[in-house]
């Protein structure tokens, strides 16, 4: 549906992959599930744009030449709802596949338990890897007793178990509300960056980027972006699986976006909720940011 093919060397080249699960969302809202649907509906109103391979990229400046470029939609994952570590490693497959080709992995869920596999396979293939979280929520619940432990609260906490993960190599921006105390000493003593919604928003798109790549890149790790689009402010993105008032914008989360997109080697957007959606603003809003990530690697 979003597909679209130039005849593309190696660097341009995209793997679209639906992950339909929302069976993680034991705590926010369910509905996630129709987040791979709506978002492809919505980015694909843009190749209406496409003239003879190109595309005028207005805040970028500057027209891209999209001949270079290949998007490859590799469809949806076949969900199996009752058994969790069968769909996770459907998806780590197809992530998996989607590098051996030398294409970017960008995951679309489903809620934020949707990150592990493609994590994984990531680190299958990366000495070190790294991690970008743009979220409002931690997501390191260790075992709870209505969530278990592979919800979407605790899919990085299960990233850092990985023997190529560091937490030190963690870097989580956007984040606000309320939390576990313990929570606030498991993550001083893990070393894990992190800089609230209002701290990045004051310091800038450029100076959080820079602080993310050096984070996140350290000892020359491969770096994973995962976007919970409520990382963004409920009045920007009101189809998310919770509201945290407060949260980044629109325009400071594009500017990041395309700032780390040309480092970036895999890549999700998780908790887009249809079902709470206005006017499907926010599959809109996600689909704008999947094409800032691919603009800016051209
Ligand atoms: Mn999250």
């Amino acid at each position: 549906m979003i597909e679209f093919r130039g005849g593309a060397p190696t660097r341009h080249r995209f793997a679209i992959i639906g992950f339909p699960w929302d069976f993680g969302a034991s705590l926010g809202r369910p509905g996630a599930r129709h987040g791979p649907e709506e978002i492809r509906r919505s980015a694909a109103w843009n190749l209406n744009r496409i003239r003879q391979d190109r595309v005028w990229d207005v805040e970028g400046g500057r027209i891209v030449d999209l001949s270079a470029v290949e998007i490859s939609d590799r469809g949806d994952v076949p969900i199996s709802a009752h058994d969790t570590e069968a769909t996770f490693g459907r998806v780590q497959a197809q992530v998996a596949e989607a590098l051996a080709e030398q294409q970017l992995p960008i995951v679309l869920g489903g809620d934020h338990s949707i990150s592990l596999p493609p994590i994984r396979a990531l680190a299958a293939v990366r000495e070190r890897v790294g991690i970008v979280q743009l979220d409002a929520h931690l997501d390191l619940v260790d075992f709870d007793p209505r969530q278990g432990s592979f919800s979407q609260s605790s899919q990085i906490r299960r990233a850092l178990e990985l023997p190529q993960m560091d937490a030190r190599r963690l870097i989580q921006v956007g984040l606000r509300g309320l939390n576990y105390p313990e929570m606030h000493d498991f993550c001083r003593a893990q070393g894990i960056t992190q800089l609230t919604a209002a701290e990045a928003l004051d310091a800038g798109a450029e100076a959080v980027a820079e602080r993310c790549l050096t984070v996140a890149g350290a000892d020359g790790a491969a770096i994973y972006l995962t976007l919970d689009i409520d990382a963004l402010d409920p009045a920007s993105a009101p189809g998310a699986g919770a509201h945290e008032h407060g949260g980044l914008t629109p325009r400071f989360v594009s500017a990041l976006i395309r700032r780390l997109a040309p480092t970036v080697e895999a890549f999700d957007i998780a908790e887009v909720n249809p079902l709470f959606d206005v006017h499907g603003m926010t599959a809109n809003l996600a689909s704008k940011l999947i094409w800032d990530l691919i603009l800016a690697r051209v």
